[in-house]
């Protein structure tokens, strides 16, 4: 029931932009956005008589705005007062600017997953792993035929992907989430994609960053965010996700100063995103593949990121070239060690390689360059051409999960090669 209150909630919370509000002085400093049981119109009318202003009504339910002291004693008098937030916070358009409008705000993203887990009950389970620091959910969207939960354990080969460490990088949202739409809609219709369901355990975290990733469309043109929202002292914000790992820590690449874009954090896993996916990985031994998807450059990153060095153990390098060039070919992008880019501490899959041995990369998608691609903000016909050039590799690690060093051992073993699958 919460969580229904909540979508509606942010369903009402999202149209407030385009809606005006006659009755209510929205300078006011002391106003609230206040929702409260009244399931006649005579409960209404008596909220409106004491100074609720009603705006909209969703069954037994109404949305308006009130002061404190109102909402206080329509509380004392018996009121169900369900949900308050100071109306400054909500009057802010929210959202991404028009053209862009195909891409997920929380709201949406919320709001579409749920949906989809609602049309395939049997293939889908949807869960939070942990908020954000401000509040929100962290979504994890499961497709498991053989699982009646997120948590329930799995002997099956895991594989984990991710998106949205980064604020601005919007497009690493979209990706997992068209990703998790196609397996979905492709069970029992394709055939290689229903071996890969039945026989693997994927897991969807689409939006790791949903603070930052609001913060930045929230005034109604982009920010270039990239960071989480912790306050770290009177004049900056924001903590480096990517950067807030355990493995090698603060070792280079990432900055003390509370003020940079790469601010390490205090403490390794000093913020409740980054502690939430460690509870989420480590809890789930039979993950074997991480993918974390960020934008821009059209690269296939794999550890080390904080060393030159690399990967010491031979037969896992050569399983991570392998992997590597192999999906270079389908989506054309530039195959390399992390740090042939720069020396970066503290992010996802060096941790998750290096401490729990998992087969991890970075994909960083569309566009290419800065010039001509749109950088972090390439608009929304990157979505679909992204997509496109990454279905095959997304389907590829899924198949290798159970064993990634297959892809040198006994690559004929892969369903690429084995059936040359070119309906893809
Ligand atoms: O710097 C990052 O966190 C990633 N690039 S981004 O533009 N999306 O911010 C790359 C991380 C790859 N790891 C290393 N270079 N070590
Ligand atoms: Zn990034």
């Amino acid at each position: 029931m919460l969580r229904l209150l909540f979508t509606i909630n942010l369903t009402i919370l999202s149209l407030l932009p385009s809606m005006s509000f006659a009755h209510s002085n929205l300078e006011e400093p002391n106003l609230y956005w206040a929702s409260i049981t009244a399931e006649t119109k005579e409960k209404r009318t008596e909220l409106v008589n004491q100074g609720f202003s009603i705006e909209t009504i969703v069954e037994d339910t109404s949305y308006g705005f009130a002061n404190q002291e109102i909402l206080d004693s329509l509380k004392l008098q018996g009121f169900d007062v369900k949900a308050e937030f100071p109306a400054a916070e909500f009057i802010r358009p929210q959202d991404f600017p028009n053209n862009d409008s195909v891409y997920h705000n929380y709201a949406e993203l919320t709001d579409e997953l749920r949906k989809l887990v609602a049309q395939y009950p049997k293939l889908a389970h949807m869960d939070t792993i942990g908020k954000t620091l401000e509040g929100r959910e962290m979504w994890v969207v499961r497709i498991n035929p053989n699982v009646d939960s997120t948590f329930e354990q799995s002997g099956t080969p895991g594989i984990v992907f991710m998106g949205g460490h980064h604020a601005r990088e919007h497009l690493s949202v979209e990706i997992p989430l068209l990703m998790l739409t196609h397996l979905l809609k492709n069970y029992n219709v394709d055939q290689t994609i229903t071996n890969l369901i039945n026989t693997r355990d994927i897991y969807f975290i689409p939006q790791v960053n949903a603070d930052g990733s609001e913060y930045d469309i929230e005034s109604g043109s982009y920010r270039h965010w990239r960071k989480n929202r912790k306050q770290n002292d009177a004049r900056c914000f924001g903590v480096d996700l990517n950067r807030n790992y355990s493995f090698q820590w603060g070792t280079g690449g990432s900055s003390t100063n509370p003020c940079s874009d790469v601010f390490m954090g205090a403490a390794p896993f000093s913020e409740p995103e980054t502690q939430a996916i460690k509870l989420f990985v480590e809890t789930r031994p039979n993950l074997k593949i991480l993918l974390s998807f960020h934008t821009f450059s059209e690269l296939i990153l794999y550890p080390w990121g904080h060393k030159y060095d690399s990967i010491s153990d031979a037969r896992d390098l050569g399983a991570y070239e392998k992997m590597a060039t192999t999906m270079a070919r389908w989506n054309k992008y530039t195959p390399q060690q992390a740090s042939d880019l720069y020396i970066a501490s503290g992010d996802t899959t060096d941790w998750s390689y290096g401490t729990l041995g998992i087969f991890s990369f970075t994909f960083e998608l569309s566009p290419r360059n800065m010039w001509g691609g749109g950088g972090f903000y390439p608009g929304p016909g990157a979505i679909q051409t992204t997509f496109n050039a990454n279905l095959k590799p997304v389907l590829y690690l899924i198949d290798l999960a159970d064993d990634p060093h297959r892809a040198v051992t006994a690559p004929e073993t892969t369903l690429f090669f084995r059936d040359q699958v070119t309906k893809l």
